[in-house]
């Protein structure tokens, strides 16, 4: 155990333009993660390795991003009790909806929470991520929590003058 609490992975390094908005999360509340390349079509050794030690190595949340027939979540989900959090990417003509259908009709038994498609996805995985270990830890909570307030302010304090 290296002290990573989220890996995040996704299918490919192109999937990153997304993935990065659930890193930038991460980073902002502090939690240790790690981002990989990870394929399941590419790389399925490597992917049936990582979901295997995921629990061993300390992963209490793994965030699955890829596009297409998206596989990895799933998959992924399939290889370990680790909760897998599952990030569609707009990465074909179908514009990210054959990646939400893959990801979210997971028969019953092995669950993938599924997330938006593209960045608000990614950013909204790292903060379920940030959520589900701020059950157990009371400072992240409190950030969490003041997020919240941060945002409810920006919002109050907004006025529409300045659009029109
Ligand atoms: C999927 O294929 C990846 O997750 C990515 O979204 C998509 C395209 O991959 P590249 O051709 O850009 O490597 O496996």
């Amino acid at each position: 155990m290296d002290g990573t609490l989220v890996g995040v992975v996704m299918g490919s390094r192109s999937d990153y333009a997304v993935m990065k908005a659930a890193v930038e999360i991460l980073r902002e509340f502090g939690v240790p993660y790690e981002a990989k390349v990870v394929s399941a079509h590419r790389t399925p050794e490597l992917m049936v390795s990582y979901a295997q030690s995921a629990a061993e190595r300390g992963l209490r949340v793994i965030i699955a991003g890829a596009g297409g027939a998206a596989h990895l979540p799933g998959m992924i989900a399939a290889l370990t009790v680790v909760p897998v959090l599952g990030v569609p990417v707009a990465a074909t003509g179908l514009q990210g909806l054959d990646s939400l259908l893959s990801i979210v009709q997971m028969p019953k038994g092995v669950p993938v929470g599924t997330l938006a498609i593209g960045a608000a996805g990614a950013a909204n995985a790292a903060l379920l991520a940030v959520a589900m270990l701020a059950t157990t830890d009371d400072a992240l909570r409190a950030k969490l929590t003041a997020r919240r307030a941060a945002t409810r302010d920006t919002v109050l304090n907004e006025s529409l003058d300045e659009v029109t």
